[in-house]
């Protein structure tokens, strides 16, 4: 490729980036080797990006796949040690900026389980809005290339959320699908088409740590009643409130090392179990949809290009 050519490439492919379009503008009144030297660097991270990304690519081409069968996929890897740590040092952060009485629209409400001076934050709410770090992981162009090809280039945000699950805090989660929370479903046309739901780990995940357990295929079975529809139900977890249709199937709970991704659908049925180690699971939630979807939640991208930063006037004031 040549030079110039190259130029144009970057330029194009970083147009909404001010940073990038002033410093592509400066190149050109370097002097002559000081141009080469920089054109010769953004060639060699430019051939680094396209090989990252067509990998990332393939991952997600298997990701598709494995989704449509299962209802549930992991996407290894998709962030590294570096990201996640910052991640992690970001839900700290959060947690001490946060809201914890506040609205989801104010960022950073928490949910605690336990009682009195036990009590331990469980989820925190809409952390992005209050967390550069957060937000950066929300609107990465690997998060943005994953809702554009499971949600499509115009999409809502219908939630945003850390789950912290500390070490013997008991919570749980009873089995359910999580098109419970869409409701009125006549408010949502198609969402069970268009509806993303997505974790990073932040630690890693495994059955003992309250890993998420998914049944297997339970997605083409449609909406099915499951006892935690009344929210007394859901917070604890029992295999006997497994709808009958769904027992004979197949039963995983995905290992996740942090950094991996997992997806699901609306219809998914899922629960998970008490951490019962003496470790955290952290993971950052991101569930998404078509803006068509839903009436309310800020949107997350139009024309493909990510709101850098969500509208929290759009989230209902009832949260
Ligand atoms: O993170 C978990 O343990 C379960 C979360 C879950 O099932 C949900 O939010 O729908």
């Amino acid at each position: 490729m040549s030079n110039d050519r190259l130029i144009q490439e970057i330029a194009k492919a970083y147009e909404n980036s001010p940073a990038v379009q002033k410093l592509l503008r400066s190149t050109a009144l370097l002097p002559p080797e000081l141009r080469a030297m920089f054109e010769s660097l953004a060639q060699l991270t430019t051939v680094t990006l396209q090989a990252r990304m067509k990998s990332f690519d393939d991952k997600l081409k298997t990701a598709a796949t494995d989704l449509e069968r299962d209802g549930v996929c992991v996407i290894p890897a998709v962030f590294d040690t570096a990201e996640i740590d910052a991640m992690r040092g970001g839900v700290f952060r959060a947690l001490l900026d946060a809201n914890p009485t506040g609205k989801y629209r104010n960022g950073g409400k928490v949910q605690y389980v336990g009682k009195g001076d036990n009590a331990v934050p469980s989820i925190m709410f809409w952390p992005t809005l209050i967390s550069t770090s957060l937000n950066g992981i929300r609107v990465d162009p690997r998060m943005a290339a994953i809702v554009a090809k499971f949600v499509g280039p115009n999409a809502r945000q219908l939630n945003n959320q850390v789950y912290l699950r500390l070490p013997s805090e008991d919570d749980s989660f009873n089995w359910h699908q999580d098109i419970m929370f869409r409701q009125p479903i006549e408010d949502h046309p198609r969402i069970e088409e268009t509806y993303l739901q997505t974790i990073v780990a932040i630690d890693d995940v495994t059955a003992d740590n309250g890993g998420i357990e998914f049944i297997m295929g339970s997605h083409k079975f449609g909406k099915l009643p499951f006892k935690a529809e009344q929210r007394s139900h859901l917070r604890s977890f029992s295999d006997d409130d497994l709808p009958q249709e769904l027992r004979d199937l197949e039963r995983k709970v995905p290992q996740l090392e942090a950094g991996d991704m997992m997806l699901w659908g609306v219809l998914t049925a899922h629960a998970s179990r008490p951490n019962r180690t003496t470790r955290t699971r952290l993971t950052y939630m991101n569930g998404f949809c078509a803006v068509e979807s839903a009436k309310d939640w800020p949107i997350y991208s139009e024309d493909g290009v990510v709101v850098e930063h969500a509208d929290n006037a759009m989230i209902p004031r009832d949260y």
